[in-house]
């Protein structure tokens, strides 16, 4: 999401026009007139400065006009991203993290707040969001179905170019090592507690973290 961030401001940043100034002093008053309270609220809720979340908000207005992101925009920026291979099934995924109403759309306060987790949380915010991305069924812990399901779609989404080595069952035993090394108890589940001691005591796992974090 770093990469989606990039972008958006680098939009933002771009004015070749008086046309384009127009419009971003447009946006930016109907922002101030819209939402003053909206982004102190903001401000005081994450990790970004008022001008920061004013650059991201034009940036998410550019290209979401309808300021909400349903899953086939994100579906849509994610494959611009991973060319060489899949990612409409991690995009899901992400989505629903990022969703947090569960509502099927994603208003700038809750992509905000995703981003204000991901790019200048703590480790262990970073982790519980982590955490949230895996737990599918939203039951409060991982099962090895469900990691099985997020290691498959990051392998997908990578493509054969970034793991050219990779071989069909790779996933498997990826997710095997995972598992056997968070689930301390081996009562088959991963609670939050377990994952975020495995991640912070194996440097391999924390690494795997940050791949995923770089995903973002
Ligand atoms: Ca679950
Ligand atoms: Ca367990």
């Amino acid at each position: 999401m770093g990469a989606v961030v990039g972008t958006l401001t680098m939009q933002t940043r771009q004015r070749p026009s008086r046309a384009r100034d127009k419009v971003d002093d447009e946006l930016e008053m109907t922002m101030v007139s819209h939402r003053p309270e909206g982004l102190e609220q903001l401000e005081a809720q994450t990790n970004f400065t008022k001008q920061e979340l004013q650059v991201l908000y034009r940036g998410f207005k550019n290209e979401c006009p309808s300021g909400v992101v349903n899953e086939e925009t994100f579906k849509h920026i994610y494959a611009q991203f991973f060319p060489h291979g899949d990612a409409s099934t991690y995009a899901h995924y992400l989505f629903n993290a990022f969703d947090s109403r569960n509502n099927g759309s994603i208003k700038f306060e809750d992509f905000v707040m995703g981003l204000s987790t991901l790019l200048r949380g703590t480790v262990r915010d970073k982790l519980e969001w982590t955490f949230h991305l895996y737990d599918i069924n939203r039951d409060g812990f991982i099962n090895r179905e469900e990691m099985t399901e997020i290691v498959r779609a990051i392998y997908d989404m990578m493509g054969k170019y970034t793991y050219p080595a990779l071989k069909g069952d790779v996933p498997k035993q990826h997710v095997d090592t995972f598992f056997e090394k968070m689930d301390k108890n081996k009562d088959g589940v991963v609670t939050l507690e377990e994952f975020v001691i495995a991640c912070q005591e194996d440097e391999n796992m924390m690494r795997s973290m940050q791949l995923f974090e770089n995903v973002m």
